[in-house]
């Protein structure tokens, strides 16, 4: 989920320490993406070795590493070709440390060492497989399988080429990664390739390139699994059919070339403008200077070439992609940060869920007395959001808590509880607290983070990491919507064996296998969210009304109009309306209003007629052609049709736009709000 940078010289001498320095300036340039480890791997003076250095932090304290690491030995000595890699961790698999930092190897000898970005979902089928080989582990991760499954296939097929052994290793991993792989076996040469994770090579040459296409070769490899025990009787190694790619190679005929391998432009751009954007499933493979590029299967709509794009952006441009500020990068990440969440855990297919992460537990939590969500701020929107899916699917008590008033009251807690800990840092003060406090009365604690190694985390009995990637902007959006799918799918999982919920079950289930696509439509009123926002920023409040599956909506919608635009907001229950909040509305007050078909929806068109009999104009969010709804306004944003408990996702992105758009017409500091902190490690 973070960052790879990879450097190959090919005729174009450099000594290890002008490379080591390339590599360090890399990964600074992918700082930004957030991380919790770093690391670099290069070849020993002799070259009979891989050097390797890693430091759980920041890059100067990896930079301060290889500095007292390379100070002897002879590494000023120039080489002609070399080829380095370095990678920035957001740990998702083992905590952050130095032991489960990359680049990760394939054996005490670092025949092969591997960068690896994002999530080996079969790791463990894999590790079984070639723990029965005798292959040992040293890290947690996912990605030390990658290595060892490379020197797998290289002891067992000899003759097989780099790429082509690359290209067998990710034949039989499942999941989403970006990787690039270095070898002592093969020196000079680089392997990388992508699945779901962004990775681009960059391309400097002292002339002109003569092409501006790089070919696209296929191979005959079919993708049989190395199923766990396929070949485990015979103790034969499976013959895996080879690749063969011999036609029409017409490779880039440059002497001195040097390559770059990235995760963004950001860490290339001061090397060259010229770059390829890696599809999913391309193998990309430097070999005598020369870089080819690969397929496994042809697919009909495939290109012949990848196409070599001249950037024409500055560092800071590129480094928040087309967007200004991070905030309005996570946002439009969702739909990629959902599947995230559900990868590796949700089976559409087969309608099952596991959350590895509380699988033991589920039987004890099913004999508790009630469940108890504790957060702050928006994780605390998400504990109100999923509420009624909890009592609905568990049919247990569910006791929604704010951690700072949680503590204050001295709540009474049982052995029999069990309490959620939600956070995106896993480091909020007073989640935390509370936590300590629910532990030390016996009670069952489960975390619900973002991030591995974090205190929630570790003094949590057990938990679900939502696998949102790192967040950068102060106000949290992508965490919001993780944090939702996990508890929702929390709730799946509980109800699993209750035949009367099936149904219900399955229908959810559906609708989040469309989560994605219906979040990116819901994107695409961003224009049109805009122009309603050049209506509301010189007003000094905003109503948000709702009630049910959307009422959380109301909430983080309002807080996240408080925070980013300074501006008075307030989520308010629409079922509350005649009891105060009716006298804000006038046909000045700006109001706006969630009403979706839901079981609510009478409710919550009552509300709308009070409103309106109030001569107040509602800004109307409401299901895609529900005309009846719209004719109450002129002004209405239409989202699609999802199962009741998934609305609060698709309708939190308009309000995260919308407080977004209003924030910059307010000139208003998007990405850092003025008081406010990203982490709140203090009461
Ligand atoms: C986990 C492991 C992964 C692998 C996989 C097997 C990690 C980070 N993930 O992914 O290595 O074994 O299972 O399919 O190592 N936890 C807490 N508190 C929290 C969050 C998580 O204690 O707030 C614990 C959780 O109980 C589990 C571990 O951390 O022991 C990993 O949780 P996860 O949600 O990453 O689990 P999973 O199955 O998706
Ligand atoms: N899953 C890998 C790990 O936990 C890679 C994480 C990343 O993308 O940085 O080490
Ligand atoms: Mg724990």
């Amino acid at each position: 989920m973070c960052g790879i940078f990879a450097y190959l010289n090919y005729l174009t001498p450099k000594s290890r320490l002008e490379v080591l320095d390339l590599l360090v300036t890399g990964l600074k340039r992918l700082e930004y993406r957030g991380y919790d480890s770093t690391g670099v791997a290069i070849d020993s003076p002799d070259n009979k070795n891989i050097v390797m250095v890693k430091r759980t932090g920041k890059v100067k304290v990896l930079e301060e590493a290889i500095q007292e690491h390379f100070s002897a030995g002879d590494y000023s000595e120039p080489v002609m070709t070399h080829i380095g890699i370095a990678h920035t961790r957001w740990a998702t698999h083992g905590v952050p440390c130095e032991r489960n930092s990359h680049p990760h190897r394939s054996d005490d000898g670092n025949g092969f060492v591997v960068v690896h970005n994002g999530i080996i979902t079969n790791y463990n089928d894999v590790k079984t497989f070639l723990a029965k080989r005798g292959y040992e582990f040293e890290s947690d991760t996912d990605t030390e399988v990658f290595a060892k499954l490379v020197h797998h296939l290289w002891k067992t097929h000899p003759t097989y080429s780099f790429r082509e052994l690359v290209e067998q290793a990710i034949l039989q991993v499942e999941g989403a990664f970006a990787i690039a792989v270095k070898s002592k076996h093969f020196p000079g040469e680089c392997v990388a390739s992508r699945r779901s994770s962004p990775l681009l090579v960059g391309i400097k040459t002292k002339t002109r390139l003569a092409t501006d296409h790089i070919p696209i070769l296929y191979g005959k490899a079919d993708d049989k699994k190395l199923g766990p025990d396929q070949d485990s009787d015979s103790g034969k190694p499976q013959v895996l059919p080879r690749s063969e790619s011999t036609s029409e190679f017409m490779p880039l005929e440059e002497k001195e070339v040097e390559y770059f391998f990235a995760s963004d432009a950001s860490a290339v751009i001061e090397h060259t403008n010229r770059v390829i954007y890696l599809e999913d499933d391309d193998v990309a493979a430097v070999r005598d200077g020369t870089l080819s590029i690969h397929r496994l299967k042809k697919s009909l709509d495939d290109p012949h070439a990848r196409e070599i794009t001249t950037l024409k952006m500055e560092i800071q441009q590129i480094m928040k992609g087309n967007y200004d500020y991070f905030m309005q990068k996570e946002i439009f990440e969702q739909p990629d940060s959902v599947v995230n969440t559900m990868r590796g855990r949700v089976r559409f297919d087969g309608n099952a869920i596991v959350l590895g992460g509380i699988k033991e537990y589920i039987p004890e939590i099913k004999r508790c007395r009630r469940l108890m969500l504790i957060g702050c701020g928006t994780s605390y929107h998400s504990a109100v959001a999923t509420r009624q899916l909890l009592e609905e699917l568990t049919e247990l008590p569910v006791m929604v808590e704010l951690a700072s008033d949680f503590l204050d009251r001295n709540t009474p807690i049982f052995r029999d509880d069990v309490c959620f800990f939600i956070s995106q840092s896993g480091e909020t003060a007073d989640t935390l607290m509370a936590l300590r406090y629910c532990k030390q009365r016996g009670a069952l604690i489960v975390g619900i983070t973002n991030t591995v190694g974090s205190s929630i985390c570790r003094e949590s009995h057990c938990g679900v990491h939502i696998n949102a990637g790192p967040e950068i902007g102060v106000a949290s959006t992508k965490a919001y919507t993780s944090q939702f799918i996990s508890l929702v799918m929390f709730a799946l999982v509980m109800s699993e064996d209750r035949l009367s919920l099936q149904q219900r079950r399955l229908e959810i289930l559906q609708a989040l296998s469309k989560l994605a696509d219906q979040i990116r439509a819901v994107l695409k009123l961003d224009s049109k969210v805009q122009e309603l926002a050049k209506d509301l920023y010189q007003h000094k409040s905003l109503l948000i009304m709702g009630r049910g599956y959307n009422f959380a909506t109301c909430l983080e919608g309002a807080l996240k109009v408080k925070e980013l635009t300074y501006m008075h907001s307030e989520g308010i229950m629409a079922g509350e309306l005649k009891h105060g909040p009716l006298a804000l509305v006038d046909d000045s007050m700006p109001v706006l209003m969630i009403v979706l078909r839901d079981p609510v929806y009478v409710k919550c068109m009552n509300a709308l007629q009070q409103v309106t009999s109030r001569k107040g104009c509602p800004i109307i969010i409401c299901e895609e052609g529900d005309e009846e709804t719209q004719a109450f306004s002129s002004r209405h944003l239409e989202i699609p049709r999802t199962v009741d408990c998934l609305q609060g996702i698709l309708t939190v992105i308009p309000m995260q736009l919308l407080s977004y758009h209003i924030a910059v017409l307010r000139g208003c500091d998007v990405d850092c709000p003025r008081n406010l902190a990203k982490s709140v490690t203090v009461e």
